[in-house]
């Protein structure tokens, strides 16, 4: 029934370029997702868990956070949520024997996805200081071995405790409990790498760093803007919703230096016409930006707008909506006054008939959407790019009206209820009130580390412990050379997970797995069968209930790893019924009902069917809680990304057959890439003027202010259609040259879309 693991790993010597896809998912997108669940897992396993995925009573699909429709179909997948579940879900397990014939410095030669491949952690395994090999560990004693570590350091603040997106709200809710409890804010987590920069920009002018629409509202948009985000592959069901959108009459533009495939075509595999016929076509307009450019282009077209509204008064802003709920229209207005229409074309790269059409499209439509994701966050002037979002959207009133809003498209797929929850190294006073109301302990003031800031403890010294609830910090990571030689030089690493990663091969002096169940598993507790909520990216909260029989019987839930580990290092330093929590979620939910503001009555609301929405002041009210109780327009200043000459910006994105650091296969289909990772995407005439030809061998270099030579040798150069000077690689392999100080301002998130970057041949 199962495949073996592979034992020889990937390389990419049988590379194949082809040309890319015009369209995406139809009918192979069902056959690709289909075969390797039934192949690996079992007809009857792998059917189990297709069919319940996303289903009322079924499971939340761990691919991303894209939201449920109300009316769920039958099959209520997508291909990569199907690549997800059976990667999660695979029968195959790592033996015991595996310890002893791997050593460290083996698995470290291996790639992710030979790591991945290996099949299900099944054991808690130890790696003593000195040696180069985990062993097996029983469960008690690895809480004992970090206890007496964490309990022996000077300060609660030299551990950090890392949270990816995948962890539950109950799991997220104990796991916070519990670091504060110890004594620390470090709770550095994804979001730094992903959402951040939109936290915070939304955060400072609307006052909520989370969508303002519904999954309704897409269907009710008349114009929905797509930014710097690749649904085809990262949210495709989304798909559905923005053809549901085109039929109701909506109209699409897509701002992104590559066409991609989900952007200009969908052909729906649930309907005949996306089966036998063409397809709906998504984008009418598609902006081919430079890397960085959306800034540029946001000011432009709001300029625009003021210019149309100041030729034909009272005709083209909401007054009523900017006198009553806005602050700062007229510094707006003189500022975008003086924009340098010439710095527009150069940082965008586009003609200004393009902008004239965006801005027109946008003044005749009543009701707007802006979707974004990390093509705009993960940028030097992320936050400001994404304030100049809202800026847009607030001209025209289209905040707090049905069809309309600003909708950031999540990542992992519970990493905005994990915030929710209080995974945030810098949660606000309210919170940390309720929390010391709720549990009786005084909780710490002081901010905490977040993922590039614990890098930097870590490197200089002053952390000692990184725990992982999930993930793969040290590849997710920016600067792989600088993040790995920082994790190595910590006492303890421990890393909670479902699957072998590099962060289990790129470890501190001492360090621990500790395997825990997947989503689509039955989590069995002595209160009976549990189930777990999560959190959309349109702020709704659900249930998912595990459905298959676990991998093995010796897996703890994420809530049992650590509610055993808080009685394990805090004894009885809080008044907490942690082995209640173990045994009953609900007795989790009830405090998160007390604690975290939205969710009264949450075990009551969490059964409901479908769940229940948080509440969102700018969506449900036009309420802005910030400091003016106003939604704030803000002047930013435009800055255009410099690239010197011969270099090029270099954008880290992912292909079609991965979960983030997650490798599934060697194929980005839409991009006409198979059986290789190891390219550049390049512009023809850029590869021309740099003297190569297509299918050169090139290394990588990137340049910085610091001067650290970080370098990739032998990537393959793809000629692809990018705007000149700009080009492009995958994550997390080109972590490698994302420099650790190179971070977005305000938001502190990597700066992993603008590298700038020099290209040499390959030494023969
Ligand atoms: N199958 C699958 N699903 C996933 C994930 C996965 O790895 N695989 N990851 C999950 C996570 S954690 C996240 S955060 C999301 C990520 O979802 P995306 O943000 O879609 O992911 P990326 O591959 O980083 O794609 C970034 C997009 O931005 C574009 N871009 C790059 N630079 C710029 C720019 O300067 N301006 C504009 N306008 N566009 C730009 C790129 O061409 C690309 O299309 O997906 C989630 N879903
Ligand atoms: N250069 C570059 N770097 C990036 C990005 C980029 O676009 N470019 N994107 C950034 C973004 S958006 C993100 S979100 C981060 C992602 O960073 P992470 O969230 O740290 O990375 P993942 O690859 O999602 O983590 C995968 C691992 O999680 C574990 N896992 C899977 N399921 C579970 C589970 O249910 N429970 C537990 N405990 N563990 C589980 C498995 O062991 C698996 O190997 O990377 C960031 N880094
Ligand atoms: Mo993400």
């Amino acid at each position: 029934m199962s495949s073996e693991p592979p034992i020889k790993d990937v390389t990419d010597d049988d590379i194949e370029v082809t040309h890319s896809k015009a369209w995406a998912a139809g009918v192979p997108g069902v056959l690709h997702s289909m075969d390797p669940a039934l192949t690996q897992m079992g007809a009857l396993r792998g059917m189990r868990a297709l069919l319940s995925m996303n289903q009322k009573d079924g499971f939340d699909c761990m691919s991303c956070a894209w939201p449920d429709p109300g009316t769920r179909k039958a099959f209520e997948f997508c291909e990569n949520g199907a690549k997800a579940v059976t990667w999660e879900a695979t029968p195959i397990t790592i033996p015991t024997s595996f310890w002893a014939e791997h050593s460290l410095a083996d698995l470290r030669e291996k790639s992710e996805y030979w790591l991945g491949m290996q099949g299900r952690l099944v054991e808690p395994v130890y790696k003593p200081a000195g040696s180069e090999h985990y062993q097996p560990v029983s469960w008690p004693e690895a809480f004992r071995v970090i206890a007496a570590q964490l309990n022996g350091l000077d300060s609660p603040d030299q551990a950090a405790f890392y949270t990816s997106g995948r962890a539950s709200n109950e799991a997220a809710f104990a796991y916070q409990l519990f670091v504060r409890a110890y004594g620390t804010n470090n709770l550095p987590d994804c979001s730094n790498m992903c959402h951040e920069s939109t936290g915070w920009a939304m955060g400072q002018t609307v006052g909520i760093g989370k969508s303002t629409v519904s999954y309704d509202d897409f269907a009710k948009a008349d114009l929905i803007i797509i930014m710097g985000q690749n649904p085809g592959t990262n949210h495709p069901r989304m798909l559905t919703a923005l053809e549901e959108a085109k039929d109701a009459g909506a109209r699409i533009v897509a701002v992104n230096p590559l066409p991609e495939a989900g952007l200009r075509r969908y052909k729906n595999p649930q309907r005949v016409r996306g089966i036998i016929g063409h397809g709906t076509d998504i984008a009418d307009q598609f902006l081919q930006i430079r890397i960085g450019g959306d800034m540029a282009l946001l000011q432009a077209v709001s300029k625009r707008v003021l210019d149309a509204e100041a030729a034909a008064p009272g005709t083209v802003l909401d007054q009523s909506f900017l006198d009553e709920h806005c602050q700062g229209l007229p510094e707006l207005r003189q500022h975008l006054a003086a924009l340098d229409e010439r710095m527009v074309l150069a940082a965008t790269g586009l003609r200004a008939a393009q902008i004239d059409e965006l801005a027109q499209r946008y003044i005749n439509a009543d009701r707007v959407i802006i979707t974004w994701a990390m093509g705009l966050t993960q940028q030097k002037k992320g936050v400001e790019t994404i304030k100049e979002i809202i800026n847009l959207l607030l001209l025209r009133g289209n905040i707090g009206k049905p069809g309309a809003g600003a909708s950031p498209i999540r990542g992992h797929s519970n990493v905005q209820g994990d915030r929710t929850m209080g995974i945030w190294e810098q949660m606000p006073p309210a919170f940390l009130d309720a929390l010391q109301a709720e549990f009786g302990f005084d909780p710490p003031r002081e901010h905490g580390v977040d993922s590039v800031d614990g890098v930097r403890a870590m490197r200089d010294g002053s952390m000692k412990v990184w725990l992982g609830l999930g993930g793969n910090f040290v590849a997710a990571m920016s600067d792989t050379g600088i993040a790995e030689a920082a994790m190595t030089r910590t006492e303890m690493s421990v890393q909670i997970s479902t699957k072998l990663n590099r962060s289990h091969a790129v470890t501190g002096a001492e360090a621990l797995i500790l395997p825990t169940l997947g989503r689509t598993e039955i989590d069995h507790q002595a209160s009976g069968e549990q189930f777990v909520s999560v959190e959309d990216s349109v702020c709704a909260v659900h249930p998912s209930w595990g459905k298959l029989k676990p991998v093995s019987p010796n897996l703890l839930s994420e809530v049992a790893i650590i509610a055993r580990l808080a009685q394990a290092v805090l004894k009885n330093k809080v008044a907490v019924d942690w082995a209640g929590f173990e045994a009953d979620y609900d007795r989790i939910r009830d405090h998160i009902a007390n604690v975290v503001g939205g969710c009264e009555n949450y075990n009551e609301r969490i059964r409901q069917e479908g769940g229940f929405v948080l509440p969102n002041g700018p969506r449900d009210s036009r309420t802005f809680n910030t400091p003016t109780g106003k939604a704030m327009l803000t002047t930013n200043t435009l800055e255009h990304l410099e690239v010197p000459p011969g270099r090029l910006v270099l954008q880290t994105l992912r292909s079609h057959d991965q979960f983030n650091t997650t490798i599934y296969g060697l194929d980005d289909r839409y991009r006409g890439i198979k059986k290789g990772r190891h390219v550049v995407f390049i512009n023809k005439k850029d590869l021309i003027a740099l003297g190569f030809s297509d299918g050169d061998l090139v290394d990588v270099h990137s340049e910085f202010s610091d001067n650290v030579d970080r370098v990739l040798r032998g990537y393959r150069l793809v000629a692809y259609p990018t705007p000149r000077g700009c080009a492009a690689a995958y994550y997390p392999e080109a972590n490698v040259l994302v420099p650790l100080d190179s971070v977005a301002d305000g938001s502190n998130t990597p700066v992993s879309k603008a590298v700038i970057i020099r290209l040499e041949r390959a030494a023969a």
